[in-house]
């Protein structure tokens, strides 16, 4: 992940939401990381099998490496409550944590409606999800029921719907390979778990290479290098999908700014008389000789007797303006009338170093 990008974005960390069943390793995956990081195997998260949810809050962990955990990396873990059948974690509250509305430490078994305490009314992208990581443990897949699967692929849908980007860590990979169980490493060669993530492709509809086998510590007391490996290689696939919803947000800001810029540009030459109109319309003033296409567009000019024909008066700049020509004024600055309103446009004279230049006479106070 570039720091440059999260500079630019504007965030100081990508958020990785994790969803799945409950018992599918979410808190112990983030413990995992942690502890690869950390070197040493780590539990801050509450993992463990009661027979429902043992995380019962949205809980927002940073993931701090080296031995005193000073050093602060640029990604976080997002754990949520497990899915159920019926009940559990509600699709609702899902998307609402995908918008960043959700705050951290919020207990997820009521809904979280607005005004109730942790909804955040007005998330910005640094409290959004910027990745979906989808926990299946490998053992339970075949039992998982319709419901639960139906809900999960929803989810996944309202993550594309926003550009977020998922793949599925497939948890327990020990559970259904004795010999993965004996040396993780055996995880790439092992029949048993590449029927599982044909299997999980099926289900959800997803491409092998979003599948990542992992296996989360759990009994061991030091790190060991081939679960490490695995880790993080699904970890760099998650930083990478980050890294393109970033890209393609910054992307598609810019080309939105652009056409903005653009329109703004069409619309002040469209404002603004040519040369051709400016002496036309003057002609026009006395000769009525001038054809209706001829006319510039822009404001109607006020009625005869309105318009000040002496030329002498001060005023001062209300809005700022800049001419395609590089005429400009500035906010608050005196300026002279040097030719009286024609068409919304008045000539003037900038007191501040004698340029003169046409600017829209709404932008002139004069006084
Ligand atoms: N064998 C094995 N057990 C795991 C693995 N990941 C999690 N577990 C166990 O599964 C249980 C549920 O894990 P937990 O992280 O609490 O699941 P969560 O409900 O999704 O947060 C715990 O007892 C973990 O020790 C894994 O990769 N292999
Ligand atoms: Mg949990």
């Amino acid at each position: 992940m570039s720091y440059k990008l999260l500079k630019q974005s504007g965030i100081s960390h990508i958020n990785v939401l994790l969803v799945g069943e409950v018992g599918a390793g979410k808190s112990s995956f983030f413990n995992t990381v942690n502890s690869v990081f950390r070197g040493y195997v780590t539990s801050l998260a509450n993992a463990g099998s009661l027979g429902r949810s043992v995380t019962t809050q949205y809980r927002e962990y940073k993931v701090r490496a080296g031995d005193d955990g000073e050093k602060i990396i640029k990604f976080r873990f997002c754990d949520t409550r497990g899915l159920e059948a019926e009940g559990g974690l509600a699709i609702s509250d899902v998307e609402k944590i995908l918008e960043g509305r959700v705050r951290d430490q919020t207990e997820l078994t009521g809904e979280i409606v607005p005004n109730k305490e942790g909804f955040r009314s007005h998330p910005t992208l640094e409290n959004q999800t910027h990745f979906l990581a989808i926990l299946v443990g490998a053992d339970t897949l075949s039992l998982m029921p319709e419901t639960l699967r139906d809900k999960i692929r929803k989810i996944r849908e309202l993550a594309i719907q926003r550009s977020i980007s998922s793949l599925v860590l497939m948890t327990k990979s020990d559970k259904v390979c004795p010999h993965t169980e004996k040396d993780t490493s055996k995880v790439f060669h092992s029949p048993e778990i590449r029927d599982k993530v044909l299997e999980i492709g099926s289900i959800f509809g997803m491409p092998p290479m979003n599948i990542h086998p992992v296996r989360n510590y759990f009994s061991e007391v030091e790190v060991e290098l081939p679960m490490d490996i695995l880790v993080l290689t699904a970890v760099r696939q998650i930083l990478r999908g980050a890294h393109d919803f970033l890209q393609d947000m910054l992307d598609r800001e810019r080309a939105e700014d652009k056409a903005l810029r653009e329109k703004m540009r069409n619309r002040k030459l469209n404002m603004k008389p040519s040369l051709a109109n400016r002496r036309s319309s003057s002609y026009s003033e006395g000769s009525g000789t001038e054809s209706s296409e001829e006319k510039p567009r822009g404001p109607p000019p006020p009625p005869p007797s309105a318009r000040q024909t002496s030329s002498k008066r001060i005023g001062s700049v209300s809005f700022a303006y800049k001419g395609e020509d590089g005429f400009c004024v500035e906010e608050g600055e005196q300026v002279k009338e040097k030719k009286a309103d024609v068409n919304g446009w008045t000539k003037v004279k900038r007191i501040v170093n004698g340029e003169s230049g046409y600017v829209p006479t709404s932008h002139i106070k004069f006084k």
